[in-house]
């Protein structure tokens, strides 16, 4: 893209809690971007309004991940596999990402951003990368992670795409379209679950790792609506809420706000990291809409 920038209806940069941010409008739709993780951190639509989730005591600063939007852990997902003190799940969403323009495509804003390995980067990932993140607003919120290899040699590396829906009450959602798939739950520590037939519903602390590439439809009766979270490229699917005793835990996570989110997360995590020969890449897609119920 072309470091050109459509007009300021449609992407305005501003500061918001002290951070760089695009504001980005159109087809009565309007996200925020921070270029602080290149994190979206909301996407409203005028017939369902805001779509995503962020925490009220979520830190806005250099080095922290805001808690809620959408998180790019990249390149790895949760702990690191072999350096406990590396960042959970990677160094992405803390680092500065770069505007590199945007521009109107129909009744589509979309704004592209950029991330690359740097001398800071090769103690944790020693590989030479670039990133693009494609961040499309319009009736759809559509988020793309491309990364590509620039260096001389292969790599491997997972991403999640780490979506923060708001919901009215999770005890009172439901979730389809992962029915009979096998998944890891980091609750019970069990491996190659399977879910059953019927919609999941959330009556604990819920964090599952899918094998799955299919859309997620959330049904939320409180809210009369049904949240999409679709995706391409992408055969891994999480899904998370802390509930009560791992929310106190957080100190950016309001002990009483665990009820008003779900994680729906688009990823690529083992068994289905992404390997990458020299001048190769691979795009994660999520795409965020909403239907009235
Ligand atoms: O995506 C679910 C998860 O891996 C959970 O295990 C939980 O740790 C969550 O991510 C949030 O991680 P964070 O490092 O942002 O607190």
């Amino acid at each position: 893209m072309q470091n050109s920038q459509a007009d300021a209806r449609h992407t305005e940069q501003i500061e918001a809690h002290g951070l760089k941010a695009l504001r980005l409008r159109a087809s009565g739709s309007e996200a925020l971007v921070y270029l602080h993780g290149g994190q979206v951190a909301s996407f409203r639509t005028a017939e369902h309004g805001e779509l995503l989730w962020v925490s009220e005591r979520a830190v806005y600063a250099p080095g922290k991940a805001i808690r809620g939007g959408i998180p790019l852990c990249f390149p790895w997902f949760g702990a690191h596999g072999t350096e406990p003190a590396f960042p959970a799940h990677g160094f992405a969403r803390t680092s500065e990402f770069r505007f590199e323009g945007s521009e109107l495509r129909g009744n589509v804003v979309v704004a592209e951003l950029s991330l690359e390995s740097t001398r800071e980067t090769a103690p944790w990932f020693p590989h030479t990368f670039a990133a693009r993140l494609r961040v499309s607003v319009g009736p759809e919120l559509c988020v793309a992670f491309e990364v590509e290899n620039t260096g001389a040699t292969d790599f491997d590396y997972e991403v999640a795409l780490h979506t923060y829906l708001g919901v009215s009450d999770v005890r009172q959602v439901s979730a389809s379209g992962l029915e009979g798939a096998s998944y890891d739950d980091k609750v019970s520590a069990e491996h190659g679950s399977v879910q059953g037939a019927e919609p999941l519903v959330f009556i604990g602390e819920t964090d599952r790792v899918y094998d799955s590439s299919s859309r997620v439809v959330v049904t939320d009766p409180g809210r009369r609506r049904r949240t999409v979270v679709d995706k391409t490229s992408s055969r891994s699917t999480v899904v998370w809420n802390p509930w009560t005793a791992k929310a106190q835990r957080m100190a950016d996570f309001g002990d009483e706000e665990w009820p008003s989110m779900l994680c729906v997360e688009a990823a690529n995590v083992s068994p289905h990291g992404i390997h990458l020969t020299p001048q190769s890449r691979h795009t994660t897609t999520t795409i965020v809409s909403a239907e009235t119920l």
